[in-house]
């Protein structure tokens, strides 16, 4: 099988690749950092023996998505798995007070990117009958939080975009699910707080969060069901935490 992670150089995306790579699945990984991509396609060749195609490109341009992903070298053309993970916060602050370039990166990125890129895919899944479609939502796509605002707004359309994709799919036998988490400590927070680690490491202080890897184990399993079996949608939260906001620290 094919499977093409988008956002692949870190987190769940990096999690994910790992994990397909493990199971012998042949893969496209993609990111914006090129040479944790590419020696991330070195670790997964050496170690696991699969086939990798590393993609550099910016999930929110449009002509880049399609030099990529539109072309794709012949042994890689049948992607049967997709994972729209690439994705951010960017910021956190009240509307009124809100950045207008944060807004639009996580716009264009979990948005338009997710949506340039199912574009470019699922053509070629329709055409063969045959596919998976796992879009990354968040708690945020299910619950709006103080000061996020636009992030959850953005994840909101990711999850209306997961039941759209379901029905658009439904007569093609193409599988599409969501996987919404909670908390994961990956680069996620760094970014959302433009680089600051240290506010960073504050959001995961004192309880256990998920881990990327217990996340590319869901998505893994959502793939491996039975051919008549899909999953909608999956909610999974460390055990330390109810709601978005609901947490226990110790
Ligand atoms: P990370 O920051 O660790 O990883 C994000 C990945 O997305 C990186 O590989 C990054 O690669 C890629 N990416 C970001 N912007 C772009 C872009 N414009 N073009 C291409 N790739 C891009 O975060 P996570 O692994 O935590 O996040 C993955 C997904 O999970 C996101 O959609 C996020 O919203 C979602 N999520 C995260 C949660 C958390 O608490 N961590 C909880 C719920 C959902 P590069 O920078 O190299 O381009
Ligand atoms: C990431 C989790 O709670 O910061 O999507 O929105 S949260």
């Amino acid at each position: 099988m094919i499977v093409l992670v988008t956002g692949a150089t870190a987190g769940i995306g990096k999690a994910t690749a790992d994990l397909f790579a493990k199971n012998g699945h042949h893969l496209i990984i993609t990111g914006r950092r090129k040479n944790r991509l590419d020696t991330f396609k070195k670790e997964l060749e050496e170690k696991y023996k699969v086939a990798v195609l590393a993609l550099n490109f910016d999930v929110t341009k449009l002509a880049e998505v399609k030099a990529a992903l539109g072309n794709l070298p012949d042994a890689f053309k049948q992607v049967d798995i997709l994972v729209n993970n690439a994705g951010l916060a960017s910021g956190l602050s009240t509307i009124q007070d809100g950045d207008i370039e944060d807004w639009e990166k996580m716009i264009n990125t979990n948005v338009k990117g997710l949506l340039y890129v199912t574009r470019t895919i699922a053509p070629g899944m329709v055409e063969r009958k045959k596919g998976h479609i796992i879009n990354i939502s968040s708690i945020a796509g299910k619950e709006v939080y103080a000061n996020g605002n636009v992030y959850c707004a953005s994840k909101h359309a990711v999850d209306a975009l997961n039941k759209g994709m379901r029905i658009d799919m439904l007569q093609h036998g193409i599988r599409v699910t969501s996987i919404n988490p909670g908390m994961i400590e990956t680069e996620f927070s760094v970014v959302r707080f433009h680089g600051d680690e240290d506010k960073a490491k504050k959001v995961y202080q004192g309880l256990t969060p998920l881990s990327a890897e217990d996340i590319a184990e869901t998505i893994y399993w959502t793939t491996s069901r039975p051919a008549h079996v899909n999953i909608n949608e999956i909610i999974i939260m460390p055990t330390a935490q109810a709601t978005a906001t609901n947490v226990v620290r110790k």
